[in-house]
């Protein structure tokens, strides 16, 4: 039974080896990332996507548009809670370039509530989404 002692000592220092659970490693709305992505891509067959096409998001984090295409995209704001005035943040200017960045900051423009927003050339085609402001992520 050699093998199983071996087998019985390696699992023993595998255990050994995890480490455990360390102060502060629960995950709660201080911790949630400050930059959340979203990529406008090309799926094919003339169809474009945010990707993804729902979020959550918190006061205080950005949201970060990332073009992943080499045409042209932006993000319009459609339909918004009472009480959100987004200003310019309404039409968002055209990404032209695979790699350029959107950045919207959520912050006291935003009400909470659900968002939609579009590509405006391209919401025909799909190009819908999503965006729910919330107090905070931990429930
Ligand atoms: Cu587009």
């Amino acid at each position: 039974m050699r093998y199983t002692t071996l087998l019985a000592l390696s699992v023993l220092s595998l255990v050994a080896w995890i480490p455990g659970p360390t102060e502060g490693s629960v995950q709660g709305p201080e911790d949630a990332p400050d930059v959340v992505e979203i990529r406008m891509v090309d799926k094919g067959g003339g169809q474009w996507r945010f990707e993804p096409a729902e979020v959550e998001v918190v006061i205080g984090q950005t949201v970060r548009f990332i073009m992943d295409d080499i045409i042209p995209h932006n993000v319009q704001f459609k339909d918004m809670p009472d009480g959100a005035d987004l200003g310019s943040l309404v039409m968002g200017p055209f990404l032209i370039q695979k790699g350029d960045t959107y950045e919207v900051e959520v912050d006291g423009r935003f009400a909470l509530g659900s968002y939609e927003y579009v590509c405006t050339p391209h919401e025909p085609l799909g190009m819908v989404a999503s965006m729910t402001v919330v107090a905070s992520t931990d429930r």
